[in-house]
């Protein structure tokens, strides 16, 4: 009965008595430069790293280092580990549900091929790794209202199977090597810096097109229900888990959110504060993707074991958007 293959190396990462030092790949998403501000403020300025391989803005420069890191090329990772002396890597890199179906191809190299070099070098160097899944990662054999944390996964969507994939790859890592993986299956997430090539982008481009021309077309139906949370929420999930001590935790994947709601009733909460917003429905191949995800996610394995709480509901998150943008154009 051979059983030497089972959990025979725990290599639990370092836990360090000083900050941790932080690489963010993919850093110049949607939530990179938010996350960097957050990490920075706990951590101090030069223990985050932002990484890409786009050119950053003047703003993602200006509170901390930032560096090209190009996720396909496993020794220039290991430089940067080595260099930086990286303990914790957050692994943003990723093309969305929408986009990846316009680039299948490209979607694995970045999306599978991508996280096993990072999954890979997490586990050589012991860092402790967060990868973000999404409701992208079911489909429609699951339960849609509402989708709990263990259930039927059988997404339809590129990037959907690459999530799966990495849910299931960073749990054999932690069972089989003892890799400190932590994932954490986000809702559509509503921010003033703008996503790319999500299903749930809707809800962030209302804000921004429709304070400025008053109008929006919407590539969903109206009555599409999806899970969503605001960044902020978001990212202090993000930081809770990530400090959430090992033995708190009862699994390596937990799905998250806050609210869940239709085009119509954000739109209507936003014309609250934009009256003459006029609003037009013409639906895509997102509203195919939209069909096959999750109405209301079930999170509460995350808040009974480690105490997520949200903070922003619809007419918060309404509120502080608008201001936001408002504030973004002036
Ligand atoms: C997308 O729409 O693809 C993403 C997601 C929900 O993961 N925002």
């Amino acid at each position: 009965n051979d059983c030497s293959f089972q959990n025979t190396t725990i290599n639990r990462s370092y836990t360090v008595d000083r900050s941790p030092k932080i690489l963010i790949t993919g850093g110049l998403g949607q939530l990179g430069t938010e996350c960097a501000k957050l990490l920075r403020k706990n951590y101090g300025n030069e223990n985050v790293i932002l990484s890409d391989i786009i050119k950053p803005t003047e703003e993602s420069l200006s509170n901390g280092p930032f560096i090209f890191a190009d996720i396909l090329d496993f020794k220039g990772l290991q430089k940067i580990v080595v260099n930086y002396r990286i303990d914790w890597l957050i692994h943003f890199s990723a093309l969305l549900s929408a986009v990846g179906e316009q680039n299948v191809p490209l979607a694995v190299r970045v999306n599978i091929e991508g996280m096993h070099n990072v999954i890979e070098l997490a586990k050589q160097y012991k860092l402790r790794i967060f990868i973000p899944s999404t409701i992208g990662a079911f489909g429609p054999d699951s339960p849609r209202n509402p989708t709990p944390n263990v259930t039927i996964q059988r997404p339809r969507t590129i990037y959907g199977v690459s999530k799966v994939h990495a849910e299931l790859l960073g749990e054999y890592y932690h069972h089989r090597f003892g890799l400190d993986f932590r994932c954490l299956r986000f809702p559509g997430v509503i921010s003033s810096d703008p996503p790319g090539g999500g299903t749930t982008d809707y809800a962030v481009a209302v804000f921004h097109e429709g304070l400025v021309t008053k109008r929006y077309e919407c590539y969903l139906e109206p009555y599409t229900r999806l899970p969503m949370m605001y960044i902020k929420d978001c990212l202090s999930a993000l930081f809770q888990f990530l400090n959430t001590p090992d033995e708190k935790l009862r699994r390596r994947v937990y799905n998250v959110t806050a609210m869940s709601f239709t085009p119509e009733e954000l739109f209507s909460e936003i014309k609250k504060h934009v009256p003459d917003l006029k609003i037009s429905y013409k639906p895509d191949a997102r509203q195919y993707i939209a069909e096959s995800w999750p109405q209301v996610f079930d999170d509460s394995e995350a808040r009974r074991d480690w105490g997520w709480r949200h903070k922003y509901n619809l007419e918060t998150l309404v509120e502080s958007m608008v201001r936001n943008v408002k504030k973004n154009m002036s």
